[in-house]
């Protein structure tokens, strides 16, 4: 079967309990908005397959509980996370304040290098603003990472921010030394490997070459150590009397010069 994408994303929303988090997602993968607050147990997640440059990028988006009690079961899925995005409430200045709290928590939990988002939500009550949009532009600029202003009641800038997040990945993934280093390193690795198991296999021929030539030698001296005791043997058996005889016949022969 064709498979249905090029990459897979998993991305991650983290944020205070209230912000907005289930319904961005909501907004993103299906197109819609609930104004009842049912807050998230635990963990969630939702896929939507986008086109980013040409590339099918199916992405699955993690919903975590903002909620101080389910901390340590969302605070697992982090490490597997390509790309997290922090919301806040910009009617709630302690939402934005807590981003601090939530980018520690990135540091602790998330892989090196995680792409990063900041994104100010509830834009369409403009009435109940309490942080400004330039705050909110300061603080991700200082951490090097992208800022939106949405709304997913109103579907402003959700689209373009998952959009936007989704571009970073794929080019941080196509273009990155560490993955280009990566791929060669590993067909280096591959040819070192395979060095070494050429260099090993010489050695063990070379060890058994070693082996054959010392047992061979070994036995060719046990077997002339044998011939020579079977020789010797013989001639003790069968040469005794001719001993003897040479014996005599010296004697005889000296008895002979004697005379
Ligand atoms: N006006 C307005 N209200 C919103 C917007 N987004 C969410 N809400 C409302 O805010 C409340 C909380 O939204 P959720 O998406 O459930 O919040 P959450 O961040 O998932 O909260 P937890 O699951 O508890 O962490 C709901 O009543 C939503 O209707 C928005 O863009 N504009
Ligand atoms: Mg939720």
């Amino acid at each position: 079967m064709a498979k249905k994408y090029d990459f897979l994303f998993k991305l991650l929303l983290i944020g205070d309990s209230g912000v907005g988090k289930t319904c961005l997602i909501i907004r993103f993968a299906e197109d819609n908005f609930n104004s009842t607050y049912i807050s998230t147990i635990g963990i969630d997640f939702k896929v939507k397959t986008i086109d980013v440059d040409g590339k099918k990028v199916k992405l699955q988006v993690w919903d975590t509980a903002g909620q101080e009690r389910f901390k340590t079961i969302t605070t697992a899925y982090y490490r597997g996370a390509m790309g997290i995005i922090l919301v806040y409430d910009i009617t709630d200045d302690k939402s934005f304040e807590n981003i601090q709290n939530w980018m520690k928590s990135i540091r602790e939990n998330a892989s090196a290098g995680v792409s990063q988002m900041l994104l100010g939500n509830k834009c369409d009550i403009e009435a109940k603003r309490k942080v400004t949009k330039e705050t909110g532009e300061k603080l991700a600029k200082d951490h090097g990472i992208r800022f939106f202003e949405t709304s997913a009641k109103s579907s402003i800038n959700v689209d373009e921010s998952f959009m936007a997040l989704a571009r970073d990945i794929l080019h941080k993934s196509s273009k990155k030394p560490v993955s280009q280093s990566s791929c060669i390193s590993q067909s280096h690795q591959r040819k070192h490997n395979n060095n070494n198991n050429n260099n090993n296999n010489n050695n063990n021929t070379n060890n058994n070459n070693n082996i054959i030539i010392t047992t061979t030698i070994i036995i060719i001296i046990i077997i002339i150590i044998i011939i020579i005791i079977i020789l010797y043997i013989i001639i003790l058996l069968h040469n005794n009397t001719f001993i003897f005889r040479s014996l005599s016949s010296y004697s005889g022969v000296c008895c002979v010069s004697f005379k």
